[in-house]
């Protein structure tokens, strides 16, 4: 009787402290994938089955966003839970930015790290490095990811088509040799490295007309910038989702006894799209489909991780998007020509680039196994609440001054909730609009109706717009003249969050 009363308390205090147990974490999140583009979210033309896997178990948002339609926007936003439009230079930086994350406050790896995780970044980082645009490649690259709160980052620095086309593991480019110093240059051309304009003829993609793309070729592919050297450090494209993946199933494997965050930072499908062998040609929707299998077959991988681990039950995964779908983004590779019927938007107007909602509205699933009943939520929510959200669950005080725009929706995100936010304040390329309950006001603006590039509708107008996103999900009927003191009171309170000091 003893014995089964002692072995009844070990017991009793192994459940207590396990359901103490804090949760890991995992960011997923990928680069210009669509609202329409995974199965999960009605794509019938490619199928995501391990992303619908997570959406099955989880939460699957109708209704979540980027804070802009562009990366290195609705990158900070997630990062500082700032929207980014409050600081200058935030716009999609080029490869030898520095960095623009301020490391003074509270980030949302700073929060798990004062909540005892570990934390790593691995993947697209597009947030600068260093303290100026001149810095030497071949040193300490300072301040960067492991000055803003991560213990770990393995990253490349801007985008997969800006140079330079390398890792950084911490504060290092990997793989460098001392004799073959790298260069980078965004003004002019450096040392004698063939550039899409000089030798078009060793590109394995070409670049679309007019997009630039063709300065240094590295691996056949014409970049954004010059760079010379560092031969030895240069990636391979299709290698890059094998590179990414080992090591965050390196961290997770090391880290698995402690909570750990992981933002794991997919570059798929943005461009150049170059999948590895085994998902060349195997959507038949060109190198972007397969871009999509690719990251979705990554998604199982970490999946089948964190089982192996046995510790699938107690790690949230966040699965989302940095901004809306492009197709034509820089190279002929396809993506038009081969789309087949597939809408990667889905029933939303514009994509990547645009103030519609296609622009910023993207995938986003939840899945917790051992907390989250599995469902589908249309609350509002902007990744930029990650930052609030996460400080509630971890019990960590945010100072007021970053509690402004990022908005505590744990209830929403961990389904106990179907409210979350009221209003958000949208970013696209040159204007801005704002949600208030159903009703979405996009500002007048002089900017282009469509990118002529990519063919995306923007949605600039110099006429006011008002949409009932409830009965009008696809923007269709513009209601300002109909509904004039809807609209002015959204021109106000537009311009109030936009006058609103945060910092
Ligand atoms: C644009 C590039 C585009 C892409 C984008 C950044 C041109 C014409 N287009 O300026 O190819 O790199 O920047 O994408 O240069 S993002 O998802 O990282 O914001
Ligand atoms: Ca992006």
């Amino acid at each position: 009787m003893k014995k089964i009363g002692l072995l009844t308390f070990g017991f009793i205090s192994f459940l207590t402290v396990f359901s103490q147990q804090k949760p890991n974490v995992i960011i997923i999140m990928v680069d210009d994938l669509g609202y329409g583009d995974p199965s999960c979210y009605g794509a019938t033309k490619i199928s995501t089955p391990n992303i619908d896997q997570l959406a099955s178990r989880g939460i699957r948002f109708t209704n979540a966003h980027a804070s802009s339609a562009s990366c290195t926007p609705s990158r900070y936003a997630l990062i500082t839970g700032q929207y980014p439009w409050r600081k200058q230079g935030t716009g999609v930086l080029p490869g030898d930015a520095a960095l623009i994350i301020p490391s003074n406050q509270i980030t949302l790896p700073f929060l798990f790290q004062k909540a005892g995780y570990k934390t790593a970044v691995v993947g697209k980082w597009h947030l600068g490095l260093g303290n100026s645009l001149i810095k030497d490649w071949n040193g300490e690259l300072n301040p960067g990811p492991n000055e803003v709160g991560f213990d770990y980052s393995f990253i490349f620095p801007a985008t997969a088509d800006r140079v330079p086309t390398v890792f950084i593991e911490n504060h290092r480019v990997v793989g460098l040799d001392s004799a073959d110093l790298l260069q980078v240059d965004y003004q002019k051309m450096i040392g004698n490295d063939p550039t899409g304009i000089t030798n078009p003829e060793l590109l394995k993609m070409k670049s679309s007309p007019n997009h630039g793309h063709n300065n240094t070729i590295v691996n056949g592919i014409g970049r954004i910038g010059y760079m010379s050297g560092g031969n030895k450090a240069r990636w391979t494209d299709e290698e890059m989702p094998l590179t990414f993946l080992a090591k965050a199933k390196a961290f997770i494997e090391e880290k698995k006894n402690e909570p750990f965050f992981l933002y794991y930072a997919l570059t798929e499908p943005h461009v150049p799209r170059m999948p590895s062998t085994m998902f060349k040609g195997k959507s038949n929707l060109g190198y972007r489909g397969d871009a999509i299998l690719q990251l979705d077959w990554t998604v199982g991988e970490i999946s089948k991780e964190l089982k192996y681990l046995g510790i699938e039950n107690n790690t949230l995964i966040i699965f989302t998007s940095d901004n809306g779908p492009v197709l034509d983004d820089g190279y002929m590779d396809e993506a038009v020509t081969k789309l087949n019927g597939h809408t990667p938007s889905g029933v939303l107007r514009g994509g990547k680039y645009s103030i519609f909602e296609g622009g910023t509205r993207v995938p986003f699933v939840v899945s917790w196994p051992k907390q989250i009943k599995p469902g589908v939520s249309d609350a509002l929510i902007c990744q930029m609440d990650l930052l609030s959200s996460f400080s509630n669950m971890l019990k960590t005080k945010l100072p007021t001054e970053q509690s402004i725009d990022s908005e505590d929706v744990l209830n929403a995100l961990l389904g106990k909730s179907t409210k979350a936010r009221k209003v958000l304040v949208e970013q696209g390329m040159q204007s801005f609009a704002i949600i208030q309950e159903n009703w979405k006001y996009i500002e007048t603006n002089k900017g282009p109706a469509i990118n002529k590039l990519t063919n995306t509708e923007l949605g600039n107008s110099v006429l006011q717009q008002l949409y009932d996103l409830k009965n009008d999900i696809s923007e269709k009927n513009n209601l300002a003249e109909k509904n004039p003191q809807q609209t002015i009171e959204l021109v106000k309170l537009l311009q109030k969050i936009k006058n609103q000091k945060s910092n």
